[in-house]
């Protein structure tokens, strides 16, 4: 059988074309670690979508990095197959750290699925070949800058703008968009900005038709965006509260939100991701892929997670120009009718560029086995 026999650790940082505000922060710079596997018979290669700071999430780089040196890699490195289900089983014993755990699996599944000549897309049940591209824009100074960002997206094609918001860069904001495209698919992202308090201000938000309102309350408290949800008719959407399968049954039972948004890194990995997208389908609850501005690798998993039946919303996967001037991987690029095509190569389907790869390197790491 197949092992996993070496396990590698990078750091990397790629500059984003415009800094991306939200109500969390500032990021100018795109910075994350990549994890690289080895098997008997191939290669893999994984993207953590943690951050730089604990913001999001409580991961952030440092923390994944050492949960994957000293824990999660060295399990692995010990344990007897190299399949996916066998690194889910061998990881599972850690508690949390599911944007590390997803990295790592990345790594295993796109290994596996090269050695097999598989795409990522049909080993986890893809039924599309094209996804329709939505994109996120962050906090802006003004309202003219962001109608300026909104109007030359639109004009590339993409199907569906989500606004960031918090209080007081909200109602003006979105009444400015919405005035200049009346019909436009349109959704704003709070990632928790406001309070249980803030009830009335949220629900002026209703008269301007949009798609949802994205995690308006904190990360971890279901029980009060389900007694919002009761006032506003903006239907909720989960991100940062949805961690498992499991999570987002709670949500949906809970009438804590209409519309799920599936993260493979937030979830713990693309197979939980595969089952969270299960449990809503069951359930009759719409979803759809976010991203968290993945390089071109995070990227090519997130095409193949949102190609699945019931992904039936546009997600925040654009195309690489919407991040880089230059991607690690060749760039992924959206037709003028708004969609990208679903990488259908062995495994991800992409690979780091080595040049690239060498630019944007600051560290690398070795797991060593345990003793
Ligand atoms: O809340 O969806 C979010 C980026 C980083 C952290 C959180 C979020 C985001 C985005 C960006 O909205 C989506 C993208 O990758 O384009
Ligand atoms: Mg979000």
């Amino acid at each position: 059988m197949s092992r996993v026999r070496l396990i590698e650790l990078r750091l990397v940082a790629i500059p984003l074309v415009r800094p991306f505000r939200t109500s969390m922060g500032v990021e100018s710079d795109k910075e994350c670690v990549l994890v690289r596997v080895e098997t008997d018979e191939s290669e893999g290669w994984g993207e953590c979508v943690a951050g730089s700071d604990p913001g999001y999430s409580s991961e952030f780089n440092e923390s994944a990095w050492a949960v994957l040196r000293d824990h999660l890699g060295p399990s692995l490195l010990g344990a007897g197959g190299a399949g996916a289900e066998d690194a889910e089983r061998a990881m599972a014993w850690v508690r949390g750290h599911r944007m590390a755990k997803a990295a790592l699996l990345m790594a295993v599944l796109d290994a596996e699925l090269r050695a097999d000549s598989v795409s990522l897309a049909s080993r986890l049940g893809a039924v599309r070949d094209r996804v329709e591209c939505g994109v996120s824009i962050g906090i802006t100074d003004t309202s003219e800058q962001l109608l300026e960002q909104v109007e030359g997206y639109l004009a590339e094609g993409y199907r569906r703008v989500k606004l960031k918001i918090e209080p007081g860069l909200d109602v003006d904001r979105v009444a400015a968009v919405r005035g200049r495209w009346p019909e436009v698919a349109l959704s704003v992202d709070a990632n928790a900005a406001y309070r249980p308090e803030d009830a009335d201000r949220l629900r002026e938000l209703d008269r301007f038709g949009l798609l949802m309102i994205e995690q308006p309350l904190a990360h971890d408290d279901l029980y009060r965006h389900s007694l919002l949800a009761a006032k506003i008719e903006t239907p909720i959407c989960l991100d940062e509260s949805i961690r498992s399968a499991a999570e987002a049954r709670a949500a949906v039972e809970l009438g804590a939100c209409g519309i799920v948004n599936i993260k493979q890194g937030r979830v713990g990995g693309l197979l939980e991701a595969v089952r969270t997208h299960d449990v809503c389908r069951e359930l009759g609850v719409p979803v759809w892929c976010g991203g968290m501005l993945e390089t071109g690798l995070g990227r090519a998993a997130n095409l193949a997670l949102a190609a699945l039946p019931g992904f039936t919303l546009p997600g925040d996967t654009s195309a690489s120009s919407r991040y880089f001037e230059d991607d690690l991987t060749e760039p992924f690029l959206m037709a003028p009718d708004g969609t990208m095509a679903v990488p259908r190569g062995p495994g991800l389907g992409v690979r780091p560029l080595p040049g690239r790869l060498a630019a944007c390197t600051r560290r690398i790491e070795r797991v060593a086995k345990k003793e």
